[in-house]
């Protein structure tokens, strides 16, 4: 006979434990409605793929027949908890705003373990499969099923009233959860802001990102050099990017007067806001860089692409006083892509300055 997991969970309870976790909010979906959703998805990510738009973040294709079948990773999966954590903060930085507190996949993920300990101790015969970014979920496509908002045309999820600046997280479930309420959603209309505004024409069309332009994917995901043509396009932004998120009418007003409901990843527990770039630039080992980063998202550019980033920001900035700093790198740097991108940065910022 079928256990029925459901009965066994008090609804309120389980709401109440998920609020006091700190979530900014979450919506819990039947399995059959995920299937039914990744189901679409999974044409639109195989076109995607035949694009090319994915670079070189070959995981992602690798990963495929798990992302698309919740079920591989939990079998009698019934239900999915999907949950919002709000990271959003006024500051304009050189650090997009998700990587200024601390390492969002692991605070995130102790806490859906938690969760996942609390739903086991109602009922011991439930199992669960928790996730965040890096795991085999399509956590767009999950938050969407589960009602915490559409697609932006930036292809972000948006919730109509508190924005996008939210990580997503995923408990799969073999508990019989009940479905929360959807709204219905408002979606961009004729808005067309984040797609004028990303400086790389990233944002082919309509909810689809060709990554090999996306400074984000540039800056973080990127091991290589950062194509010489691309570079000024990149502006200050020394780790990901925010503005197509920034000019969306739905953030107004909204990011810094939501509160970030979990301390840590709160900008003063982390990176910061903004990075100081000699401070980067004198970084000389991977150690060094360790001591300073370790437990931030930066950890994922490794040092050389952080520093890869500095020369492509300094060059851009056209500070005259960094010069010194570039030469002094140059000096001690071994590495031929990252005095490539610092002698490019001495050119740039020579011309910059020229007039
Ligand atoms: C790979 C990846 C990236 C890559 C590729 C970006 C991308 N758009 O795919 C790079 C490194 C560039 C990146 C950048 C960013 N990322 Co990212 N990324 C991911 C990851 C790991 C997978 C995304 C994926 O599956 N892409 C495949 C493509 C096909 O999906 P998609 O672009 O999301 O497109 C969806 C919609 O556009 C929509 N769609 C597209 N076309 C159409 C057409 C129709 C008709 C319809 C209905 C829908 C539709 O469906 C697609 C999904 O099937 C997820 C985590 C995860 N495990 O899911 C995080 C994730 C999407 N990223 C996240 C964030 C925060 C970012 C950045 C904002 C970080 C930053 N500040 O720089 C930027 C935003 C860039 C952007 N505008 O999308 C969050 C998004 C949270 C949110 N509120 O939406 C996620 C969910 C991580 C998390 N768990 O919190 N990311
Ligand atoms: S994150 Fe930046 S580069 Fe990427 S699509 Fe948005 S605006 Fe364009
Ligand atoms: S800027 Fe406009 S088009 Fe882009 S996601 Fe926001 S509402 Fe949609």
């Amino acid at each position: 006979m079928l256990y029925n997991q459901f009965m066994t969970l008090d609804p309120a309870k389980l709401r109440k434990f998920i609020e006091d976790q700190g979530w900014s909010g979450f919506g819990i979906v039947p399995i059959s409605e995920v299937k039914s959703a990744l189901g679409k998805h999974e044409s639109i990510f195989e076109k995607w793929l035949r694009q090319g738009f994915q670079a070189k973040m070959v995981y992602l294709e690798a990963m495929k027949e798990d992302r698309y079948h919740p079920e591989n990773k939990l079998p009698d999966v019934r239900s999915v908890i999907v949950l919002q954590a709000w990271y959003g903060s006024d500051e304009n930085g050189n650090v997009a705003r998700y990587a200024r507190g601390k390492d969002y996949h692991k605070v995130l993920k102790k806490r859906l373990l938690s969760l996942s300990d609390w739903l086991k101790a109602q009922n011991p015969e439930i199992s669960t499969y928790a996730s965040v970014d890096s795991g085999p979920t399509v956590d767009r496509v999950l938050a969407e099923a589960a009602g915490l908002g559409f697609f932006g045309k930036n292809a972000n999820l948006i919730s109509p009233s508190s924005g996008s600046y939210f990580f997503i997280a995923s408990l799969m479930t073999t508990a019989q959860l009940p479905a929360t309420e959807k709204k219905r959603m408002p979606g961009c209309g004729d808005c067309q802001k984040c797609m004028m505004s990303c400086p790389m024409g990233a944002i082919v069309a309509p909810r689809v990102i060709d990554a090999r332009r996306c400074i984000a994917y540039l800056t973080i995901e990127n091991k290589e050099g950062i194509p010489e043509y691309l570079r000024p396009r990149i502006g200050n932004r020394l780790f990901a990017c925010d503005i197509c998120q920034e000019v969306c009418p739905f953030n107004e007003g909204r990011a810094g007067k939501q509160e970030i409901l979990i301390d840590e990843l709160n900008a003063k527990n982390g990176v910061g806001d903004n990075l100081d770039l000699a401070e980067i630039l004198a970084i000389e080992t991977d150690e060094e860089f360790q001591e300073r980063f370790s437990g931030t998202s930066l950890m994922r550019a490794k040092r050389r692409g952080l520093l890869r980033n500095a020369c492509v920001v300094a060059g851009n900035r056209g500070d005259k006083s960094l010069i010194p700093v570039l030469e002094q790198f140059l000096e001690l740097e071994t590495d031929e892509m990252l005095k490539e991108h610092a002698k490019w940065a001495i050119k740039a910022i020579n011309q910059n300055t020229a007039i």
